[in-house]
């Protein structure tokens, strides 16, 4: 059984009792005024900055931008040390389930509350590729079957863990086919990202494409370069868009240069992510460097 994330965030005390204003220094201080962040063209990355434009505590507070595994490793570093850390993070992810954290409370909804992923097409697939295109259409899944293969993945390589959960979902995914004649090897270029939560869902729906004669391939890209491969209609289409916030700008400026298929899942979140054991619970609560 897996213990998902709580996306329902509880509103918790806010640290403002005596005393707590010299620890929330020391946090600040054992924190370096830094969040450590990931891969600068990410979603994640552009919304982080902007938090810290928006809430006046994270004035002169810095993000770290690196990758996503140089992320994951700080965070690892922290929990074995039990050091405070905070950073941007996503769920569904495998942390949730191999470490105990919680997402920070954003009040000024800069990162977004809970969201949905999207499926979107080149314009003029629909008339080119109709038999993927209803296939795309159809495609729709939850946050806990792509938990269940990224947490799979822990062992085992995607295509294996997407495999099996197919094995194990045959149901669901007949249903995205039913109806739907075979072809003939045509070629799909799929775009996505490299993320896990992307590798999951590109490695699912390629493998289902592939079974009704699709010859597929997936290019991981960095967010800008995904839509612009899909305006320009160099790729055919992905399942891997965050919406309405974490990738909601850059899908602005390609208006009508894209076909929204609709969403894939729904229920997925984007946060600034801390160990349990830091005691705050607000983003608001992180120490302002005048509180030194
Ligand atoms: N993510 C995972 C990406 C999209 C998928 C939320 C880290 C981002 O653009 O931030």
């Amino acid at each position: 059984m897996l213990s998902l994330v709580p996306l329902t965030l509880v509103i918790g005390a806010c640290g403002n009792e005596e005393g707590s204003n010299q620890e929330e220094a020391n946090l600040g201080e054992q924190l370096d005024y830094t969040i450590t962040g990931m891969e600068p063209g990410s979603g994640i990355a552009e919304n982080s900055r902007q938090v810290l434009d928006a809430y006046d505590n994270l004035e002169g507070w810095e993000i770290k931008e690196s990758s996503t595994a140089g992320m994951l490793a700080a965070l690892d570093q922290a929990i074995s040390r039990e050091e405070p850390i905070v950073i941007t993070g996503w769920a569904p992810h495998f942390v949730f389930e191999t470490h105990d954290l919680k997402f920070l409370e954003d009040p000024q909804n800069i990162l977004g509350d809970v969201e949905d992923i999207h499926t979107m097409a080149r314009v003029g697939l629909a008339e080119d590729m109709p038999e993927a295109y209803a296939v795309l259409e159809k495609f729709s899944w939850t946050v806990e079957d792509m938990q269940t293969i990224m947490v799979d993945a822990l062992d085992v390589d995607f295509e294996e863990a997407s495999q099996n959960w197919i094995a194990d979902n045959r149901s669901v995914v007949d249903s995205w086919i039913e109806g739907v004649d075979d072809v003939d090897g045509e070629s799909l270029g799929l775009v996505s990202f490299p993320w896990d939560t992307e590798r999951a869902s590109s490695q699912v729906i390629s493998l289902v494409l592939e079974e009704i004669g699709y010859d597929v391939t997936v290019t991981n890209v960095d967010p800008a370069i995904l839509f612009q491969a899909l305006a320009t209609g160099e790729a055919d289409a992905t399942v891997s868009v965050w919406l309405p916030t974490t990738q909601g700008f850059f899908v602005d400026e390609y208006e009508n240069e894209l076909d929204d298929l609709g969403v894939n899942m729904t229920g997925t979140q984007v946060g600034f992510i801390v160990p349990k054991y830091v005691d705050i619970d607000s983003i608001e609560d992180l120490p302002g460097l005048d509180q030194q």
